[in-house]
């Protein structure tokens, strides 16, 4: 089934990128609920960047001003992504929006899905060495919202990890937390990527906790990564994102 109505109803309402994920390349991926995904079979993987603007105030550590367009921009992706919902409803399809950013285990750290893990499958990007999803128009500055839906959906294919010998995330991490390891898809655990605990202490207690900011943010490494700063869209490496 065409794709396209479902893409440019996203991009509407204000995404920048969306892509269609087929959910047999991601039954290995563990979900909350664990049977999240029975009777899906594609996944509608929505972006929206946040203003390079926002990243121009962070040195070492995350601001306020960078704290509210994070949150300004998961509430516009969880409002389109209940429109997309609807939409897929009113086609004849099951739909179910997962929320942008919430945290259900707080031990484990895990949300009801990877959003990452479904946009690299849908052709949004490749998984970087910062462990986040760099898209070639917005780098990591894109943030993800995921649609599940039984609509039989044509997907897009995944692309290839365009790290190369960059180490610049790793470099300028304020908690030492990046292992500088590259993957060709993506990484069979967080901690193959990252010293895990280091970045989680920087952001709840540092960040979070000491500066005051109440929710683990950071964007440092989405900040020094060359794929995030912003380009004109002519002037190409984006040919095949964003339909
Ligand atoms: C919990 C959480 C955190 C925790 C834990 C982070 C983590 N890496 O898991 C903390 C608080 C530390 C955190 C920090 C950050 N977060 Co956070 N976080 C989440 C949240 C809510 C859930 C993540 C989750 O469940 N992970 C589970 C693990 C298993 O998945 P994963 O981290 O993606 O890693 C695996 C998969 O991607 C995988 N993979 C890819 N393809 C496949 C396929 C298969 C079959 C398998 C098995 C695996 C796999 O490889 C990895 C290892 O398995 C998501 C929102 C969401 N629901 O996705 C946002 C999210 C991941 N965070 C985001 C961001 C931006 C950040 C920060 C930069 C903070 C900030 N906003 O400034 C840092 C970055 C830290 C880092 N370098 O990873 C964005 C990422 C956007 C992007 N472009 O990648 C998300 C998607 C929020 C959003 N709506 O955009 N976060
Ligand atoms: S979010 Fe901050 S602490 Fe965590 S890996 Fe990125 S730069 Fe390092
Ligand atoms: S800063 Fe360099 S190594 Fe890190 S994610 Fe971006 S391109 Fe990859």
């Amino acid at each position: 089934m065409d794709s396209k109505p479902l893409k440019e109803l996203a991009l509407e309402c204000g995404a920048h990128v969306c892509g269609i994920a087929d959910l047999d390349l991601l039954q290995e991926l563990p979900t909350i609920p664990e049977n999240l995904l029975d009777g899906y079979t594609r996944a509608v993987s929505i972006g929206m960047a946040v203003p390079y603007g926002a990243f121009l105030t962070i040195d070492r550590a995350p601001t306020r001003l960078y704290m509210h367009h994070y949150r300004t921009v998961n509430d516009i992706l969880d409002r389109i992504a209940l429109k997309i919902a609807a939409a897929v409803e009113s086609m004849g399809g099951k739909a179910l929006a997962i929320p942008a950013s919430e945290i259900l285990d707080h031990k484990q750290l895990l949300g009801n899905i990877s959003h990452k893990a479904v946009a690299r499958v849908a052709g949004l990007g490749w998984q970087g060495k910062n462990l986040l999803l760099i898209n070639p128009q917005y780098g990591s500055r894109l943030r993800l919202v995921t649609v599940l839906t039984d609509l039989n959906l044509d997907p897009d294919a995944p692309v290839k990890n365009r790290c190369g010998k960059c180490s610049k995330c790793a470099d300028a991490c304020p908690a030492g937390a990046i292992k500088n390891v590259t993957f060709a898809d993506h990484p069979r655990s967080r901690d193959e990527a990252l010293y895990f605990e280091r970045c989680v202490n920087k952001l709840t207690r540092d960040f979070a906790e000491e500066l005051g900011l109440g929710k683990p943010v950071c964007g440092v490494c989405i900040k020094v990564c060359p794929w995030s700063r912003p380009r004109r869209k002519s002037s190409g490496g984006n040919g095949e994102f964003g339909k």
